[in-house]
């Protein structure tokens, strides 16, 4: 059979942000969306490649990441025609790193070949649930009472947990303040690698709060480092920067460096991986819980997707369209029950329509591919 995939469309959106997410390496304000549509046979399978505006989360932008789509994967994607998803995400590792572009068109592919066959894109990945649970990221503010309203705010909502970002300057005090106003706070934070081992004290006294975890609070090469601090604390560590493949993840199970993994769909270059991770942390005893890049409602439609896999056990970072944008790029916003969950549909793959003009209208640059 020929290959079916004829055209592939990448479109940078501009969405806004309701608001200005600050964590310990800077602050995301408005930026571009990568939109990545695959088209053929009369079918389109959507993705977002979630990178941020500048390399401190990891080393990509937005700019890298449209010259990496452009310039090597959508290149090498007609040159080689891969059959599956798989085949496709083994044959842009060849591409090394670069892993937030090379997401967004595995992903739009695994969208187009659940399309195919009919099914809805978490059947089609082997996902179990029907509803996941979700918790609400929340970002540093100038003002800690802001922090206490937001987190109020959202458990009211009924969001299962509340994730604070955590930098220096802007740790302990806050958690003291939200355990202090709301003892059953589910309390998890995030460092985003702004830490040493210098900074073991601060670990040490945070023993005191129950927390459900500690988000990545070393660089993210430090594998040995997060070892020793977990073995010199009782809240648990989970990575996030640290595990961008499979093998990051056996060494990191390997050398106990964590109890828990953040999988994030973007980091790791899409579902062919973020499965493989699933897979061998729960071979490992390590539960997951996927985590987001601020995507619009395509990303965020494959989060939700992936986190009904059977080893998705903590509250996943995705939140209702309203979190963070006024109007979503999809028709029908993603929303949150009352009980904190997120419904899957059983449409045929990502489950969300993309609205057309609301893309016309907002697009800024659109690229076009076609098969040689
Ligand atoms: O470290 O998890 C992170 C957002 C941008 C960059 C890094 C992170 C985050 C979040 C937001 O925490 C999670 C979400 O999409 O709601
Ligand atoms: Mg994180």
């Amino acid at each position: 059979m020929s290959f079916p995939i004829d055209e592939i469309n990448i479109y940078t959106v501009r969405l806004e942000l309701k608001e200005p997410f600050r964590v310990s390496f800077g602050t995301v304000e408005n930026r571009n969306q990568i939109l990545i549509e695959v088209k053929g046979q009369g079918i389109s399978g959507w993705g977002e490649s979630a990178v941020l505006p500048f390399p401190f989360y990891n080393a990509e932008t937005t700019t890298t990441a449209l010259h990496i789509l452009e310039d090597y994967a959508i290149p090498l994607f007609f040159k080689t025609k891969p059959s599956t998803p798989e085949a496709a995400h083994d044959l842009l590792n060849k591409i090394v790193g670069n892993h937030i572009a090379k997401a967004g068109l595995e992903m739009a592919y695994w969208d187009w070949h659940a399309k195919r066959v009919g099914l809805p894109l978490y059947r089609f990945l082997g996902g179990t649930k029907t509803s996941v649970p979700v918790g609400v990221s929340l970002p540093i503010y100038d003002d800690a009472q802001k922090l206490l309203e937001r987190a109020s705010h959202f458990l009211g909502e009924g969001y299962q947990k509340i994730k604070i970002k955590i930098g220096p300057g802007n740790d302990r005090e806050l958690v003291k303040l939200l355990k202090s106003r709301i003892p059953s706070i589910p309390l998890m934070i995030d460092a985003n690698s702004a830490y040493t081992l210098d900074d073991i004290n601060l670990f040490r006294e945070l023993d005191e709060y129950d927390l459900m975890m500690i988000e990545q609070p070393l660089r993210e090469g430090d594998l040995f480092d997060h070892a020793e601090l977990q073995r010199q604390i009782k809240n648990p560590l989970c990575l996030d920067e640290s595990i961008v493949d499979v093998h990051d993840a056996r060494d990191a199970a390997q050398l106990k460096s964590c109890k828990i993994i953040n999988i994030k769909t973007a980091r790791v270059g899409g579902h062919t991986e973020a499965k493989r991770i699933h897979d061998l942390a729960a071979s490992r005893n390590i539960g997951v819980w996927c985590g987001g890049m601020l995507e619009t409602g395509i990303g965020r439609a494959h989060n939700i997707a992936i986190a009904t896999l059977p080893n998705f056990v903590y509250p996943n970072d995705i939140s209702a369209s309203d979190r963070y944008y006024e109007r979503d790029i999809i028709t029908a916003p993603v929303t949150v029950t009352r009980e904190g969950t997120i419904r899957l549909t059983e449409k045929p793959g990502i489950g969300y329509d993309v609205d057309s003009v609301l893309l016309q209208k907002l697009t800024t640059r659109k690229k076009t591919f076609v098969a040689q």
